[in-house]
């Protein structure tokens, strides 16, 4: 496998707000960890820090993104959204919508958003995000949005634990994916949905996010903390947020939380 070019990736990149600076490495902790400090330094909105392998790459509530050398595409963007800070969830879905975006033109299958954060195909999951965002009381200083994404990451090299619940590109066509298109493809589109999402709100996202939107009417369990929902999901409110029918018919918008689905 080669490894990225990043002139050659530039000069393909006609994106308006993300791409100014690039960050390579061969290998990091977890780019969202690097891209932080960067942030606090006073790094610019859309300098990405993309690394080839990631020894601690992190998935949510602590939890690990597997990431070998050389076959996917892990990055973190620094983004300063002028969104206020109870917005900041919608980063994630702007960035799944960009991801199932990219994604559905290089499968057969329709890739589908698991809430908040998950691309799932054929319900394993294919890409994940994580952003973190450092907010003031009325503003947000900077959100890191961290992207995950399987390209050509064969089940056979997967730990086993892996192996049943993730797949990639490469897994899902039979054969191995450019790595660098990707990821011009998935610049373009977050900067083409992040412009959206600053200009005119996540309503202008919302029925492209429902359109992939994969828990419709099934039955789910969301667990936030201590806390457990269970109901039915019926969608996404105007700000993004899981609405859900409990067992008592009333209607509640969950902001955050691990959602499992109770049926197929
Ligand atoms: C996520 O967390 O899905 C967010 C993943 C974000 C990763 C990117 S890579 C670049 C940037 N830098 C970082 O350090 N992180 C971000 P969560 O919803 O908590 O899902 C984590 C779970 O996904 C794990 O517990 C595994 O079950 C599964 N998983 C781990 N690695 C995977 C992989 N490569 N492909 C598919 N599933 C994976």
């Amino acid at each position: 496998m080669s490894s990225l070019d990043i002139d050659r990736i530039k000069k393909r990149l006609a994106a308006k707000r993300l791409g100014g600076k690039f960050h390579y490495f061969a290998e990091l902790g977890s780019t969202n960890l690097h891209a932080r400090t960067l942030a606090e330094q006073g790094a610019a909105q859309g300098e990405f820090v993309i690394a080839e392998a990631q020894t601690h790459g992190r998935g949510r509530l602590g939890r690990r993104w597997e990431s070998p050398p050389g076959v996917n595409l892990y990055f973190s963007v620094i983004l300063r959204p002028r969104l206020m800070p109870v917005h900041a969830p919608q980063i994630t879905l702007m960035a799944a919508v960009a991801l199932a975006e990219t994604i559905a033109p290089l499968i057969r299958q329709a890739p589908v958003i698991k809430w908040p954060n998950d691309i799932l195909v054929n319900d394993r999951k294919l890409a994940g995000v994580l952003s973190e965002a450092a907010c003031s009381p009325e503003r947000i200083d900077h959100v890191i949005l961290g992207i995950g994404i399987n390209l050509n990451y064969r089940a056979v090299s997967m730990p086993a634990e892996l192996r049943q619940r993730a797949t990639s590109v490469a897994d899902l066509t039979g054969n191995p994916i450019d790595r660098e298109s990707v990821m011009v493809r998935l610049i373009h589109n977050l900067d083409r949905c992040y412009g959206e999402l600053e200009e005119y709100g996540f309503e202008a996202l919302r029925s492209r996010w429902d359109k992939f939107f994969g828990l419709r009417g099934r039955r789910v369990r969301i667990e936030n903390h201590e806390h457990v929902v269970i109901g039915r999901a019926l969608g996404i409110d105007r700000n993004g947020a899981l609405i859900l029918e409990d067992d008592f018919g009333e209607l509640q918008n969950i902001y955050a939380g691990d959602v499992i689905s109770l049926e197929s």
